[in-house]
C-alpha cells in the first residue's frame, strides 16, 4: 500500500483488476454464516482458505493415487512421484529458482528456518560469529537463532524498527560487519504488514560475505517473489498461507550451500548407502527429506500456487492494496482506534488497538458480528514491546476480500467501542 489515498483507488496501470466475485465462488468456506452473520474472514495471515481446485486435487490424490513416492515401481507410486515432483517444479518456478533440487519440502516456514539453523548454523558457527536479525521477526525467526546462540556461542544482533514499524536500514548496515555470518529478516511483517527491502538486506549481507535468509511466510501470498532477483541464499514459506494445505511448505536454498550442508534429519530416503559402519547421503533434495513426506500436501500446494499464478500476482497485489487502503482509511477515521504499523510500504495486514479495550474483547465482539480477525501478540512479542502493548487486533486480507468487507470491519469495530466505552 502506498500512502492512504482515497478509499477506492484505480488499479495501477498494467495490472488487470481481479474478478473477486468469481474468485470468491471458488472458496466454499467463505460462503457461510457465523453467529447468524455472513462470514467476513480477515484472518488470512494466520491461514488462508482453500479454493476448490486445491480441495479437489487433494481429494483426488488421496482417492485414486495415495502411494509412497520414490520407492515403488508400481503405477500408483510412479504417479504419486510424478505429481510430487511436478509440485516441486511448480514451487521452483513460483519462487523464480533455477533448479527444482533447490526446493526442499518442509512442514512450513518454521521447519524451513529450523532446517537452516540446525543443518547450517549449528554446525558452522562459533563464538566469533554474529547473526543479524530485526525487531519485527516472528518468533519462528528468533527462537531458532537463540538456540544456535546457546549451542555455538554465536552472538545475535537485533536491528531496531522505527515508530512506523519499518526496519531501520541504516542500522542494519551498521550492524553488519566482518563477524556477520547471517542476515535474516521477514519479507513482510505478520504483525504490522511492513514490507522489508530484502534486496537491499541481501546486498548488505553479501557485501560482508554473510548469507541472507528471508522469511517469506507473509510475502508469498501477496506479491511476486523471485529469489534470484532478491539474490538471497535461503527463502522460507508455508503452504497454508498461500491457499494450500497445512503441514507443507518449502525452503529454497542455493544449490552450493545445500550441497555443503549436513542433513537435517536422518532416516529413510535421505541416504545413498547404509551399512552399520557407515552411511552416505543422497543428493539434493532427498538429503533433506528424511522419511515419508507430506505427499498430498505438496500436490495441493502445487495447485494452490498455480491458482495464484493464474490470477496474476501483480493483480492480486493491486487488489489487496486497495482493500488495505480502504480498511486503513475506515479505521483511521474512528477516534478511539490507533493503527500500529504505518510504514510506507505495507502488504495485507492492518494491526490496531482500541483505547481501553483489550484486543481479545474486540475480537470476541467482531466474531459475534461475523468478522474473523486475530487478537494477540501474533508470535511477535518484541514488536508488541516496541509499541508498548501486550496484543493488537489484526485484520489481514487475501485476494478474495472486498472493499465492502472493510465496511463490515469498521461497523463491527464501532459496535465494540459502543459496548466497552
Ligand atoms: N504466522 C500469524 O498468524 P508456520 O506456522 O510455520 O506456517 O509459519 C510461521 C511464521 C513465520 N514467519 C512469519 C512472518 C509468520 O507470519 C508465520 C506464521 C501466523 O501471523 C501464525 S503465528
Amino acid at each position: 500500500m502506498s500512502g492512504s489515498g482515497s478509499v477506492v483507488e484505480p488499479p495501477p496501470p498494467g495490472s488487470s483488476p481481479l474478478d473477486v466475485d468469481e474468485i470468491r465462488a471458488e472458496f466454499p468456506a467463505l460462503d457461510q454464516q457465523v453467529h447468524g452473520r455472513d462470514l467476513v474472514y480477515l484472518d488470512n495471515a494466520a491461514t488462508a482458505h482453500k479454493p476448490n481446485r486445491v480441495i479437489d486435487a487433494v481429494r483426488e490424490h488421496d482417492r485414486a493415487t495415495n502411494a509412497n513416492v520414490h520407492r515403488g515401481v508400481h503405477a500408483l507410486s510412479q504417479r504419486a512421484t510424478d505429481a510430487f515432483e511436478e509440485a516441486r517444479d511448480t514451487t521452483r518456478a513460483f519462487l523464480g529458482a533455477e533448479d527444482p533440487e533447490e526446493i526442499i519440502w518442509t512442514r512450513g516456514t518454521t521447519e524451513a528456518i529450523n532446517l537452516v539453523a540446525d543443518a547450517w548454523a549449528r554446525r558452522e558457527l562459533g563464538p566469533d560469529d554474529e547473526i543479524v536479525l530485526t525487531e519485527l521477526e516472528h518468533h519462528s525467526n528468533i527462537v531458532p537463532w537463540q538456540r544456535v546462540r546457546e549451542e555455538t556461542g554465536a552472538r545475535l544482533r537485533v536491528v531496531p524498527i522505527d515508530d512506523d514499524g519499518a526496519v531501520e536500514m541504516d542500522a542494519l548496515e551498521d550492524a553488519v560487519g566482518p563477524d556477520t555470518a547471517l542476515v535474516t529478516l521477514a519479507h513482510v511483517s505478520n504483525a504490522l504488514g511492513t514490507v522489508n527491502d530484502v534486496h537491499a538486506a541481501t546486498e548488505i549481507a553479501h557485501d560482508a560475505d554473510a548469507l541472507a535468509l528471508v522469511d517469506g511466510a507473509q510475502a508469498v501470498p501477496h506479491m511476486d517473489v523471485d529469489v534470484q532477483d532478491i539474490g538471497c541464499d535461503f527463502y522460507a514459506f508455508s503452504g497454508h498461507k498461500v491457499y494450500g494445505p497445512t503441514g507443507i511448505g518449502a525452503l529454497y536454498g542455493r544449490r552450493e550451500l545445500l550441497e555443503e550442508m549436513q542433513p537435517y534429519q536422518a532416516g529413510g530416503e535421505m541416504i545413498r548407502q547404509v551399512t552399520f559402519e557407515e552411511t552416505t547421503y543422497a543428493c539434493l533434495p532427498a538429503k533433506f527429506e528424511a522419511g515419508t513426506p507430506n505427499i498430498t500436501g505438496a500436490v495441493g500446494l502445487g495447485h494452490a500456487l498455480d491458482f495464484v499464478t493464474d490470477h496474476g500476482r501483480d493483480s492480486i497485489r493491486a487488489h489487496e492494496d486497495r482493500v488495505l487502503s480502504a480498511a486503513t482509511e475506515r479505521l483511521a477515521a474512528i477516534d478511539e482506534v490507533e493503527i500500529l504499523g504505518t510504514a510506507e510500504d505495507k502488504a495485507s495486514v492492518l494491526s490496531f488497538v482500541i483505547e481501553d479495550v483489550h484486543p481479545h474483547d474486540v475480537g470476541t465482539v467482531l466474531d459475534r458480528e461475523g468478522v474473523a480477525i486475530r487478537a494477540g501478540h501474533h508470535c511477535t512479542q518484541p514488536v508488541m514491546d516496541k509499541f508498548g502493548v501486550a496484543a493488537t487486533c489484526r485484520a489481514s486480507f487475501a485476494m478474495y476480500n472486498t472493499v465492502e468487507e472493510t465496511e463490515a470491519l469498521a461497523d463491527a469495530v464501532r459496535e465494540a467501542i459502543e459496548i466497552f466505552h
